[in-house]
């Protein structure tokens, strides 16, 4: 091994250059070609690579230092290359007594780049580069760097900058510095970005995080004929509360199938008894009973983030909500302390909320206070739909219209009645794998509603 002194070589007519940076630290293995330092002259800044591959021993300058050809950089140990200087050296070491500006000749100064400074942009780099195909340091010094065609002044940044800034897609002419004498850092740079950023997204509208990118508003009586119909009151908030719920909860709805066979023939049982007490039982009073054996296995889902999301505010009580259907858009009043009422008393009630809030005849009182909502579109029909969540809730059943299938019990298949699931959650209060016990919980208390009154 052998130390050689790593020199500034011929960087065109420039003298007492700054170092800005300095690009490795003692005992660092550098390939050939490894950038050693930054030199930025008053038109450009440069990567001073390595000559030759090794390791550092000393770094000789430092930043602010002011460097010419010939300057000392560092010393790098490198293996025994074989080749012999007139007086019998296998190379010029620390004790070499070579003026530093003037090298004897190309051959036996070890010059960094044989001769040329790194520039920064991809044409530069391609017109100077300082090896040949081999990799070996070219005999015949390249053009010095004032000699590169040029497309305009160059911005003061390091090599590393502009190779950062090339990197992020950024046009570093648009970046202001703020180093020395205007000099571009890394830190410009990213607070470019940031301000860009920060210009790109509207004001909030709520106060929380930033606005969505708007949707075009585009005429559509270009294409053809239109009308323009004004929202009604209910479908404007509805709207808002449902975007409301979209953004802020990120949203996951598991899907199961219940076996309602049994559970329907003793409703159909039931039909008759309920028609002499003037109250329709459909299916919905006993999955409102089912969701609230659920909600009381798995309490999280009867339950509401608080603001922040510190503390998860468990209800009590069990009151459900109900999305009913009305010509003015849908409204969710609420049915409360389900677990203390019977399935007649649920149907009543479920009847009566339903033809007041198609009646407009709710009060405040009837809209609020639910826990976990049901959204029944089974007496319209579809198999499966994603309900949204109605925040600050954090879970809402969807059901889907029950149909006959082939169920393959016991070896034959059967026709069963399977209620479609749908169940919707905010994923910060609930995992996957309590998604799919809630549902599951929910499909076998559907199927034996014997369950119900455990
Ligand atoms: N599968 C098959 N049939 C079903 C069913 C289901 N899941 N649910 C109801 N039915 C059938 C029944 O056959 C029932 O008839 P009978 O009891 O007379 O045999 C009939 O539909 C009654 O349905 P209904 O819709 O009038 O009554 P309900 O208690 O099931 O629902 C209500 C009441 C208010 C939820 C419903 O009328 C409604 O408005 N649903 C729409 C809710 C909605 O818009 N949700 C979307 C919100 S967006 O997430």
């Amino acid at each position: 091994m052998t130390a050689k002194e790593i020199k500034v070589p011929d960087i065109g007519d420039f003298e007492d250059v700054p170092v800005i940076e300095v690009l490795v630290n003692e005992g660092d293995t550098v390939a050939v070609e490894t950038p050693l330092i930054t030199l930025e002259s008053d038109k450009a800044a440069m990567d001073v690579p390595s000559p030759e591959a090794g390791t550092v021993q000393r770094i000789i300058v430092g930043v602010d230092d002011k460097v010419s050809r010939g300057s000392p950089i560092l010393t790098l140990e490198v293996e025994d290359s074989g080749e012999q200087t007139e007086d019998g050296d296998l190379s010029r070491t620390e004790d070499d007594s070579t003026p530093e500006t003037a090298p004897k000749s190309d051959a036996d100064a070890v010059e960094s780049g044989t001769g040329q400074a790194r520039a920064d942009t991809e044409s530069e780099r391609e017109t100077k580069a300082g090896t040949s195909d081999t990799g070996e340091p070219r005999s015949r010094p390249t053009p010095p760097l004032d000699e590169i065609p040029r497309k305009g002044p160059m911005p003061h940044a390091s090599p590393s900058v502009r190779r950062f800034s090339r990197e992020l897609g950024i046009d570093i002419n648009q970046v202001e510095g703020s180093g020395r004498k205007g000099r571009i850092l890394k830190d410009d740079v990213q607070s470019w970005v940031k301000n860009r950023i920060h210009e790109a997204a509207p004001a909030p509208a709520s106060g929380e995080g930033p606005a969505l990118p708007e949707i075009p508003d585009i005429d559509f009586s270009q294409f053809g004929e239109v009308e323009v119909v004004p929202l009604g009151r209910i479908k404007k908030l509805t709207a808002v509360n449902l975007h409301r719920s979209w953004l802020h909860v990120p949203h996951v709805t598991q899907h199961e199938e219940a076996d309602i066979t049994e559970l329907e023939e003793f409703r159909r049982k039931l039909k008759e008894e309920a028609a002499e007490r003037g109250v329709r039982v459909t299916l919905l009073a006993f999955l409102m009973k089912a969701c609230v054996a659920a909600l009381r296995e798995y309490p999280r889902f009867n339950a509401s983030l608080e603001k922040g999301g510190e503390n998860l505010v468990v209800k009590k009580y069990y009151n459900i909500g109900i999305a009913v259907d009305t010509p003015g858009g849908l409204v969710v009043p609420a049915i409360r302390n389900v677990d203390r009422k019977g399935i007649y008393e649920l149907a009543e009630e479920l009847g009566d909320v339903s033809q007041r809030t198609r009646d407009k005849k709710l009060s405040p009182n009837d809209l609020q206070g639910a826990g976990f909502t049901i959204s029944s579109l089974g007496g319209i029909g579809g198999t499966a739909f994603t309900p949204i969540v109605n925040a600050p809730e954090v879970a809402i059943l969807g059901v889907s219209r029950a149909q006959m299938k082939p169920v393959y019990q016991d070896g034959e298949f059967v026709p069963r009645l399977m209620l479609p699931l749908a169940l919707s959650y905010d994923h910060r209060v609930v995992d996957g794998a309590d998604g799919a016990r809630f549902v599951v919980f929910l499909s076998k208390a559907l199927e034996d509603a014997r369950r119900l009154l455990l």
